[in-house]
C-alpha cells in the first residue's frame, strides 16, 4: 500500500492502474491447486474437443505441437486477491483448435487431468481471448502451474485458467464447473469483482 495519499500523489501509478477492485500486485508467482499436481507423460497427453455425445477433435502432442503458436503478454489476477502482470506466455489460440468445429453450442466446460472443470461461454473463448499455454517465460510450463498445458483465458479471473487441461466439452447451456460449484461466480470478471455467487 502506498502511504501517500491520492490526493497527494495525484494520480494512481501506472501498475495501480492496471489493478482490478481488490487486487494487490505480486512479482511471485504462487501456486494454487485445489489437489495434487498430476504428472501427465507427452505420450499420454491428448487435447479433445466433444459436444457431449461426440468428439470432434483430437490432438497428440505431437499434432498439437505442429499448430501455429502465439507469445501472449497478458496481466493475471487470481481471485484470492493477487495479480500479476505483464506475464508471457507461449501458446496455441483456441481460434486455431476451433477452426473448423462448426457448432451452434454456446458454451463449454474446460477438463483437466485430475478432474477440476471450469465452464466458460465460448464468446469469452473465441476471438484471440483464450490460449492452451505450454510454455511460460520462455521455458516448458512447470507442472505445479499446469504444464504440460494449460487454459490461459487471462480476462477473467485466473480460477477460469483451467491447469493440466485435456480438452472442452460444448454444451448448449452454462453449467457450473469445480470451483463454481463451491460459490465462486459463475463468470468472474475481475473488473467487477465477480468473486462469488451471491454477487
Ligand atoms: N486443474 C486445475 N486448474 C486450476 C486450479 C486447480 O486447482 N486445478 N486452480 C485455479 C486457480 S484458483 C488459480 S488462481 C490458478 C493458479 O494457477 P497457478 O498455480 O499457476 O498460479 O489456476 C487455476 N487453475
Ligand atoms: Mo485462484
Amino acid at each position: 500500500m502506498a502511504i501517500i495519499s491520492r490526493g497527494f500523489a495525484g494520480r494512481r501509478s501506472a501498475a495501480e492502474a492496471k489493478l482490478p477492485p481488490g487486487q494487490y500486485l505480486t512479482s511471485d508467482f504462487p501456486v494454487l491447486s485445489a489437489g495434487p499436481t498430476p504428472h501427465i507423460s507427452l505420450d499420454r497427453w491428448e487435447f479433445t474437443i466433444d459436444d457431449g455425445s461426440n468428439v470432434l477433435k483430437r490432438w497428440d502432442w505431437k499434432s498439437f505441437r505442429e499448430l501455429p503458436t502465439e507469445t501472449i503478454t497478458v496481466d493475471i489476477h487470481c481471485v484470492t486477491r493477487w495479480s500479476k502482470l505483464g506475464t508471457s506466455w507461449e501458446g496455441v489460440s483456441l481460434d486455431v483448435l476451433l477452426a473448423d468445429v462448426k457448432t451452434d453450442l454456446s458454451y463449454a466446460m474446460f477438463r483437466s487431468y485430475g478432474d477440476y472443470t471450469t465452464n466458460l461461454p465460448m464468446k469469452d473463448v473465441i476471438n484471440k481471448q483464450a490460449w492452451i499455454a505450454f510454455k511460460f517465460d520462455g521455458a516448458d510450463l512447470a507442472p505445479e502451474h499446469g504444464g504440460p498445458a494449460r487454459l490461459l483465458v487471462p480476462h477473467l479471473y485466473f480460477w477460469k485458467s483451467a491447469k493440466w487441461v485435456k480438452g472442452l466439452t460444448l454444451m448448449p447451456q452454462d453449467k457450473p464447473g469445480f470451483w463454481e460449484n463451491l460459490g465462486y461466480h459463475i463468470y468472474g470478471d475481475p473488473w467487477l469483482e465477480q468473486r462469488y455467487s451471491d454477487q
